[in-house]
């Protein structure tokens, strides 16, 4: 890593591995000027890394302008300028530590209502952004016809051991298309905008401060999928992330539960920003939000599975597998208590 601080100019105190998320590589770097979150992109994944670093910059260059005051995560530049670097056949980007904490599970609602508050105001704050301007990152990311079309390959052309433990767990997502014709007829729908969308609203990419024993949101951080798309992306990640009592990697189906009270917790922080720019069809669809997130969550586990693992970051055989169930749980809980 010697290289890549060179570049950076830092003079190097220490630094770690950060165990977090599923795609990209991420280390904290103590320097003599302060810590820095320095990142290694994933391009198997993100294959246009250069997008990335366009939006970035394109949305910083824009809150400077017009909303100054806002906490943003920056990129850091490197000796020459630049603000991803590609290097031994790998690509960084850096940002300043921000001060503040980062959950994987929410301890109580009012951090539902704070952390949804957070991603309204993403997207309320750069309604005025050219959002064609933007780069698409990941192409086709959140359209559920693709994710779709993908879980019915994989169960006819991945590891056939694996399709035949899997039986229940695909007759489920079968019978469950509905969600794919109903996600269909939304994004076809007039009163329906594209907007500044963060694409990826799990709770551990906000961060937190306590102010005078009071906690609050204070900034959104992982912006690799911020690209056009819809509210319901955002949304319903919320939902799949914010109202359970235990993350996507609980094995034990039992510990799956609702926290109800967080859904309107949840829903008046994320309207609190955006109220007035949401259609009321769109605000119609606000519970199905979550069904459509969790839904596709729960496909894109199990083909990963059924393909052999050749996405998310896995630590053990079966982990995607017990993801995917874990995520069926989560929806069929989820259309008991909420919707
Ligand atoms: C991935 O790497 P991370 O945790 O930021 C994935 C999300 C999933 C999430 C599930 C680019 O996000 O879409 O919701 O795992 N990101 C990508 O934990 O595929
Ligand atoms: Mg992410």
């Amino acid at each position: 890593m010697e290289g890549i601080f060179k570049i950076y100019g830092w003079n190097i105190n220490a630094y770690k591995q950060l165990h977090q998320g599923l795609i990209n590589s991420t280390y904290l770097v103590t320097t003599t000027t302060g810590e820095y979150i320095l990142q290694n992109i994933n391009h198997h994944i993100f294959k246009d890394p250069h997008a990335i670093d366009f939006n970035i910059n394109a949305i910083g260059n824009h809150l400077h302008i017009h909303a100054p005051g806002y906490l943003f995560t920056h990129l850091e530049k490197t000796v020459d300028g630049r603000t991803l670097v590609a290097w031994e056949s790998k690509y960084f980007r850096a940002f300043k530590k921000i001060n503040g904490y980062a959950f994987s599970l929410l301890e109580n609602d009012n951090q539902a209502f704070e952390a949804a508050k957070q991603f309204g105001k993403f997207t309320q704050i750069l309604g005025d952004l050219d959002m064609r301007s933007l780069k698409i990152t990941l192409p086709d990311f959140h359209n559920l016809s693709l994710r779709y079309h993908q879980f019915s390959e994989a169960i006819i052309n991945g590891n056939s051991k694996r399709i035949l433990t899997s039986k229940d767990a695909i007759s489920y997502l079968q019978a469950n298309h509905w969600i794919v014709n109903k996600y269909e007829q939304y994004i076809k729908h007039p009163d329906v905008k594209l907007r500044v969308t963060h694409h990826d609203t799990k709770i551990s990419n906000v961060l937190f401060k306590n102010e005078e024993g009071l906690e609050k949101a204070i900034c959104v951080i992982d912006l690799d999928t911020v690209m056009p798309g819809y509210f319901i992306s955002d949304i319903g990640d919320m939902c799949r992330t914010y109202l359970c009592k235990v993350t996507e990697e609980e094995k034990d189906l039992n510990l799956v539960q609702i926290e109800t009270e967080r859904w309107g917790q949840l829903k008046n922080g994320y309207l609190s920003q955006m109220q007035n720019s949401l259609s009321n069809f769109e605000l119609d669809h606000f519970i199905f939000g979550g069904q459509f997130m969790i839904y596709m969550q729960a496909l894109r586990f199990l083909t990963d599975y059924l393909n052999n693992d050749i996405y998310y970051i896995t630590k053990y055989d079966s982990q995607n597998y017990h993801r995917a169930m874990n995520q069926i749980e989560l929806l069929k809980k989820y259309n008991e208590s909420i919707v």
